[in-house]
């Protein structure tokens, strides 16, 4: 199907367009080259704002974890409810709302120098379970609305620290792109009468051309509809709404999926991959909210090499976002790449 020829294809989950033009990828490069990322580093940094025993920024002192360790975030971008401040201006044109909310960082491993790509499976369900437990804790409170677990890895993402954490921003009020995934499979479970991403993990497994890695809880994909090069959705089999409907084998398998997707990508360019990912899932409004269905997205920055990043600008700010490599292409190549991380190797 249209291999050869530009085309636009239509994301399911948010009602955009991507527009694919796969005849451009011979196009000569002689743009910004990034340096390519370190990868020695020490497994102890005394510099580091989240290694065991040293010093944040507001002067606070990390424990000697030695697994994960959750903290609030010293600069949150959220903070909580305050009374008498909840009025809002009424106006149609400018409108504004108050928000409030909690927002937290997680330690992954005490280890300075380690990613998910090479922890241990069971490191990272530890991971795993510490998502959940925050999921259902900051979820439960009245005044949260939704809960976003993400992570920004590398330098070129913007992040500020090489240590292996993540972040969770729960908000009183849903998020813009979670708010939009949330419409178009309410509506595709009014129309048809089924999950959405039930039946789309379905169509992928059968078709089979962009499927990156499988188990037996979790499928990983580059998504018909994808934007970024490499990007990928990891989402499960099975219809669950959220992280707290896995089982303990479930959730072993999430730590799978997690460090084998990990590895390709590090494996792609020889290099620590960089990206930004997150988990979507039902608001913790108290709703069952069966039109859920769970999954994390990737979006990692990288195109041609460690050092040649895709840039989201001119066409893509004004008019909509583009590709050069189809999907195919792009899950092809991560099939084909070894599940030994290349710093392990021989
Ligand atoms: P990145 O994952 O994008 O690098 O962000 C790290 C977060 O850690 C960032 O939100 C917080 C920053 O506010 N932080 C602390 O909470 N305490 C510190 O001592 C430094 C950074
Ligand atoms: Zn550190």
């Amino acid at each position: 199907m249209f291999d050869d020829h530009p085309h636009r294809r239509f994301n399911a989950l948010t009602g955009e367009w991507v527009l694919v033009s796969p005849h451009r990828t011979k196009r000569p490069w002689q743009g910004q080259q990034d340096a390519p990322a370190k990868d020695e580093m020490p497994e102890f940094d005394a510099g580091c704002y989240l290694c065991p025993g040293n010093v944040r920024a507001n002067g606070e002192v990390n424990p000697d974890y030695d697994g994960t360790f959750v903290f609030d975030n010293d600069f949150a971008a959220l903070l909580p409810p305050q009374s008498g401040r909840n009025t809002a201006p009424d106006d149609d044109l400018f409108r504004a709302e108050p928000e409030s909310g909690v927002c937290r960082v997680i330690c992954y491993s005490p280890r300075h120098d380690l990613s998910m790509a090479r922890m241990e499976r069971h490191q990272v369900r530890r991971v795993v379970d510490v998502w959940t437990e925050q999921y259902l804790e900051l979820g439960e409170r009245d005044e949260i609305g939704y809960v976003q677990i993400f992570e920004n890895r590398g330098a070129v993402m913007g992040c500020s620290n090489p240590h292996p954490h993540g972040q969770i921003w729960a908000s009183g009020g849903m998020p813009t792109i979670p708010a939009a995934e949330q419409l178009h499979q309410q509506k595709h479970l009014d129309e048809k009468g089924e999950c959405l991403l039930c039946r789309y993990v379905k169509r992928e497994l059968e078709d089979g051309r962009r499927i990156v890695l499988e188990n037996d809880s979790f499928v990983a994909l580059v998504p018909f509809w994808a934007v970024w090069p490499y990007e990928v959705m990891l989402l499960p089999r099975q219809h669950m709404t959220g992280l707290d409907g896995m089982d303990d084998a479930c959730r072993d398998d999430l730590a799978d999926a997690l460090v084998r997707l990990g590895v390709r990508y590090d494996n792609l360019f020889q290099a620590s991959f960089p990206y930004s990912m997150g988990i979507h899932q039902r608001p913790s409004d108290g709703g069952e909210h069966p039109e859920w269905h769970f999954h994390f997205h990737y979006y990692p920055p990288l195109l041609r090499s460690a050092s040649v990043r895709k840039f989201m600008v001119g066409y893509e700010m004004l008019a909509m976002p583009q590709r050069d490599i189809t999907p195919e292409l792009s899950a092809a190549t991560l099939r084909e790449l070894s599940e030994i991380h290349y710093l392990s190797r021989g």
